[in-house]
């Protein structure tokens, strides 16, 4: 993108497009969609390097969406990169469409892992990043993680395995939105602090404010110049961030909605978009 005002329009781009899906199904995972929003726009605005032409393209970088269930804010990114039509979108979780509820590979042009049972995509990156390096491939794999996500035990198998095997191609993503499918992540189960027990798994570890696409983007940049470990980048988000409907309800995760209902929280996804607009216009 030509400067992160563009970066911060696609976000918006995403995030609209994202909501306009479930609102036309009429319910989904409105809250760990909208908090993913700013990576992804940082990934697919340029740090990712991919081909909507050739989605196979072996010497892509890949991304495991490992909270599986935020398919629809990926689905957004891809079409907006032109992946497939725009349209497609509405066919979202729906009879014969390409656009699962939950990410699938063998599905989606530009989806790289099938996930929806939590807890396995890490280590899937892991493997894709050791094949990668094998085969003298110069590919990132990046994966995002939910913080519930984070509960799975296989999760720590694999934050064991990558720094062991140095895979500092890999840059992983906890989006540490603080909710779960049930309620506050401290309440189900507490972690203690994500970045010291990432840090403490012998990775480089940062912890930034996942909604700001200039702080994603700088993070994705240093975990870039970083050797000889893998990267961790704690995205201290909000779970529907953007959706003031998510916002205002507790648990957000998957949510049931009517059109009267969504309407102010799309308006206002409109707003945002036109707002980020202006601010590039005035920029350039
Ligand atoms: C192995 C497994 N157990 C349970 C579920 C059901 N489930 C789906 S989403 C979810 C909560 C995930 O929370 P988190 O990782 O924090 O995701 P986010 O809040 O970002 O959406 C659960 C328990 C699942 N998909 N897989």
């Amino acid at each position: 993108m030509e400067n992160n005002k563009a970066l911060r329009v696609f976000a918006e781009e995403v995030r609209l497009e994202t909501l306009r899906e479930l609102a036309h199904l009429g319910f989904g995972h409105v809250g760990g969609a909208m908090s993913i929003v700013e990576v992804l726009a940082v990934l697919y605005g340029g740090e990712l390097r991919h081909d909507p032409a050739r989605p196979r393209m072996e010497e892509r970088d890949k991304l495991v969406i490992s909270k599986g269930h935020a398919g629809p804010a990926l689905y957004a990114a891809l079409a907006l990169r032109g992946f497939f039509p725009k349209e497609t979108l509405l066919t979202l979780n729906q009879g014969g469409t390409t656009l699962p509820s939950h990410c699938d590979r063998n599905k989606t042009p530009g989806v790289d892992m099938t996930c929806g049972s939590l807890g396995q995509g890490l280590s899937a990156a892991c493997g894709i990043a050791l094949g990668d390096r094998s085969l003298g491939r110069d590919s990132y794999t990046y994966v995002i993680l939910g913080d519930g996500e984070c509960n799975e035990g296989q999760v720590w198998e694999a934050a064991a395995f990558a720094p062991h095997n140095k895979l500092d191609r890999l840059i992983a993503f906890v989006d540490l939105n603080k909710q779960q499918l049930d309620g506050a992540c401290d309440d189900v189960l507490y972690m203690g602090d994500m970045t010291d027990k990432w840090a403490a798994f012998g990775w480089h570890t940062q912890k930034v404010d996942g909604h700001s696409v200039d702080a994603v983007l700088d993070a994705v940049r240093r975990a870039k110049e970083t050797h000889g470990k893998p990267s961790m980048i704690i995205l201290d988000t909000v779970k529907g961030h953007g959706c003031e409907l998510a916002e205002n309800t507790f648990p957000c995760h998957h949510i049931a909605f009517t059109a009267e209902a969504i309407a102010p929280s799309l308006a206002r996804a409109e707003q945002m978009l036109a707002d980020a607009r202006k601010a590039l216009g005035e920029g350039r």
